[in-house]
Order: structure tokens, then sequence, then C-alpha cells
């Protein structure tokens, strides 16, 4: 039996039939920013534009093409109210009768494109609110927990897509004829594991308990934890959490003490909602260490949040630091 397309397997699981009209779309823009990736030394579009974005990072060539991809191909669809990007300072309007609001990250990572390492594409879609329109900030800042689908492309060694719609985690393979076809059918997170991703050369900048936390993983089998553990970080989360649904661990991009206006790098909607949506559609929790991040509610499109997300049992155990840390204040 020839494995499941993305359709095929919305339609097995009684999906409304306009969010699956929509999901097609992200999933064609995501065959064509592969291939845009496959090829990208070929074609020149490696390398940096002299834009920066709203984050105030300079902009890929390949951030903008992914963006552009994304931006054109769902404005087209009538269902699209509007679309909200990193890559763009305020949302776009689409139709004004549609139903569907799309944010995104076009291409998350992208600071890792010129050396050939993952990056990917993040999504989130909304349902637009009554008497809102998309071309407004109020309609998309609803929490993560309002969230219709979520999913990302994975542009490695393989491409793939891992989607949810609220009925678990499905992962998707990209064949050479540009179709991704199911290869995972309930992605599920181990609740314990020996593997962190953080960036430790930020160390100076998190907040005690998150030191004297990362310190114990660091001392392994000599520490109170009396295991080892390894570290990763390939600074694309994509990849990072990626690698936390298929084998477990923990993701984390920590509060940061420089700023207390900014939480941390990652941003909520485009970033922490989605990924936080499919790890707990997988059995993993996804926190700020002091809330799930799917129960806040969104003042800013583009408003940053701190992330540990992944394996049940390890998040709890960052958490009791975190309660022992504010009990003792
Ligand atoms: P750092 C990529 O720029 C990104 O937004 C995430 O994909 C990634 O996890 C993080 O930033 C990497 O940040 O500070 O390690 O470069």
């Amino acid at each position: 039996m020839p494995a499941a397309t993305v359709t095929q397997l919305l339609k097995d699981q009684k999906t409304d039939p306009e969010l699956i009209s929509v999901i097609n779309v992200i999933t064609a823009c995501c065959q064509e920013i592969a291939e845009q990736l496959r090829l990208g030394a070929l074609t020149g579009i490696l390398g940096a534009t002299v834009e920066t974005n709203v984050q105030g990072e300079t902009q890929k060539q390949l951030d903008v093409i992914a963006n552009d991809i994304l931006k054109e191909k769902l404005l087209a669809l009538p269902l699209i109210a509007g679309i909200a990007s990193e890559e763009e300072d305020l949302p776009v309007a689409g139709n004004k009768d549609g139903r569907f609001l799309v944010l995104f990250d076009p291409l998350d990572g992208s600071s890792n494109i010129d050396v050939n390492v993952s990056v990917g594409t993040i999504f989130s879609i909304l349902e637009v609110p009554e008497g809102c329109h998309g071309g407004e900030e109020k309609a998309y800042l609803q929490s993560g927990r309002k969230q219709l689908a979520a999913g990302y492309a994975l542009y490695g060694p393989a491409a793939t897509l891992t989607l949810s719609t609220g009925k678990g985690v499905q992962q998707f393979s990209l064949d050479n004829q540009g179709s991704f076809l199911l290869t995972q059918a309930e992605m599920s997170i181990p609740q314990d594991t020996k593997e962190f991703a953080i960036n430790m050369s930020n160390q100076r900048f998190w907040q005690p308990q998150m030191q004297a936390y990362i310190g114990e993983l660091v001392a392994g089998k000599d520490g109170s934890r009396g295991k080892n553990f390894n570290m990763r970080w390939i600074a694309s989360m994509v990849a990072d959490v990626h690698r936390v649904l298929t084998r477990g661990g923990i993701f984390t991009y920590p509060w940061d003490n420089r700023d207390a206006d900014k939480p941390g790098k990652l941003r909520l909607m485009y970033e922490g909602n989605p990924m936080s949506f499919l790890v707990e559609q997988a059995g993993g929790l996804a926190t700020t260490c002091f809330g799930n991040i799917l129960d806040i509610q969104p003042q800013k499109i583009h408003q940053r949040v701190s992330v540990a997300l992944g394996s049940k049992n390890e998040i709890e155990v960052l958490l009791q630091a975190h309660q022992t840390a504010a009990d003792s204040q």
C-alpha cells in the first residue's frame, strides 16, 4: 500500500476541507523552497541581502525568496484573510472574506544556509476572529491554544514535513516526484532523556536557577543527576526541535537577564507557539519556565518568548528548579 499523502492523511482524520486546502498550499510552498535551497549555490542565491528585517537581522537572499513564495501563494487563496511573517514588519491582508490567518518563519536558522546546515519553515494557522480583518495586528494576537494547525518543513539530508491539526503529530518525507509521503503516523517524545540543546555561550545571561540546572546536566555522573548528558546545538530551532520530537531531549533558549523586555531570542507567534503545539501533541511539555507557552496572551506580533520544551519528565525537573528558586525568595 503506497504511503499516504498529506491530503489523504488529513481526509482520514476528517479534517475541515478548507483547512486541508490551506495546508496543501503551505506544503506546495515548502516543496518549492526545498528546491530553491537544493540549487542555492548553483543559482547564486546564497548569501545576504543589504536589507535587515524587523528583528534587526540581516536578511539572506533565501529568507526573502522563501517569504515571497509563501506570501504570494497564500494571498492568492481566497480562504486566506491575511498572513504575518518574521520577515514582514506588519501583517499583510488577504481576502476580506477569508477565514484563515497564517503566520510563518519562512526560513528559520537561515544563518546556517551558507554553510549547508539544516534550516526550516515554521507555520501556524489561526481563524480570523469575528469583526477583525487580516490586515490588523489584533486579529493575530491569539494564544497558541487557538491554533487550528501548526507544523514545519525541515530541509535537511531529507526534506520532511511535520504537522499537527490537534490529532497527534505526523511526519512526511519529500519523495523525488515532489510529494510529501507519510513516514511517521504518530510522533511521540520519550518522557526521559540524556540530551539537552542550549547555546552555552549565553550562560552568563541566564537566571541563577537556569545556570544551576544546566550546571547539573554538565556535571553528569559527578553531579546530583548521577548520569551523563550529551549537548547538541544546531542553531536552527527547526532542526533541534525535530531531534527532540524524534528521540527526546530538551531544547531551551532561556530568559535573558540583560533586558526584561526581551525575555529571550525566539518569537512567540511563529516559533514558540507552533513548536509548543507540536511538542504538547507529541506528549512533551513547552514552557517559559514560568508558565505554558501556549497559554500566553500575545501583546505584539513579533514579541519574543523564553522557551524550554521537550521530554516531559526532564522539563518537570527544570520547572522544579524554578519553583524551588521562587519559594526561596
Ligand atoms: P543563536 C535562528 O536564528 C534562531 O532563531 C533559531 O532557529 C535558533 O534556535 C536560534 O536562533 C539560534 O540562536 O543565538 O544560538 O545563534
